[in-house]
């Protein structure tokens, strides 16, 4: 064996223990993603998982190719200083197989059925089905409004029934704002004047005192108080959720008879 193709084995060896090294760190990421509450953001956690597990023998191969330039540079210093620069040279074969190899992995990852699903998560931005639960989100400086129309009710802490299908309609009194849920792993603007949909399917319970993830934040800056314009998440199993509306139907009936 030439001390080339030595080398070209040993690069290949680092390559493969490279990529055994960053598929362990990629699979201890993926272990410690944050709390998911929604199918919609399962899909997404999926979609991202596939995507690190794939980038990672890519990441691995930049590292060798890095190792080993760095431990070859001595010798390519000597080959250097026995006469000119050497190339190599072009390799129509491998320009074509690295042109065709990534022209089909875009291709599958754009327009591939059930590949990343991101029809499945767009669809659901058009119109409330039936049997949804319509929610109105309504951003202002520096807050979130809650309404829920079909209920009569309205709430500052976003209530909602696990295992539903919920749609949000989401608006702005006043600037842009954005209705972003980490635990639910969606983000809408709030536009002043225009309605925008977002269908979220609930999967389990889950509430702002047990889990930051589980609130709802604004994500687009918005003035002195965008930080802290944020509002509680609780996900309430369906028959406790009644409970809530009803005691909020009571509260709110008893509040404007007084007056
Ligand atoms: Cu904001």
């Amino acid at each position: 064996m030439g001390p080339r193709s030595l080398r070209a084995v040993l690069a290949a060896a680092l390559w493969v223990v490279f990529t055994a090294l960053a598929e362990v760190g990629v699979e201890a990421l993926i272990a410690h993603f944050p709390v998911v509450a929604s199918s919609q953001g399962e899909l997404i956690d999926e979609t991202f998982a596939l995507l690190l597990r794939l980038t990672a023998p890519v990441f691995a191969f930049v590292v060798t190719v890095l190792v080993v330039s760095v431990l070859g540079a001595a010798q390519a210093r000597r080959e250097a200083a026995s006469g000119p620069a050497r190339y190599p040279r072009d390799n129509r074969y491998f320009s074509w197989t690295w042109f065709v190899v990534s022209l089909a992995l875009n291709v599958y990852f754009v327009f591939g059925p059930g590949v990343t699903d991101v029809e499945a998560i767009v669809l659901g931005h058009d119109r409330p089905a039936s049997g949804d639960l319509v929610v109105e989100a309504q951003a202002h400086q520096w807050g979130w409004d809650f309404a829920y129309p079909e209920l009569g009710i309205t709430s500052k802490t976003l209530v909602l029934p696990a295992g539903r299908e919920i749609h949000f309609v989401v608006t702005s009194k006043d600037v842009i704002h954005s209705f972003w849920v980490p635990a639910f792993r969606v983000k809408m603007d709030a536009i002043p004047g225009r309605e925008n949909h977002l269908t979220v399917t609930t999967t389990r319970v889950i509430s702002t005192n047990d889990d930051m993830t589980a609130r709802v934040q604004c994500a687009e800056l918005c003035g002195l108080g965008h930080p802290n314009m944020r509002a509680g998440l609780e996900v309430l199993p369906p028959d406790q959720f009644q409970a809530w509306v009803e005691k909020t139907k009571s509260e709110e009936t008893t509040t404007s008879g007084g007056r």
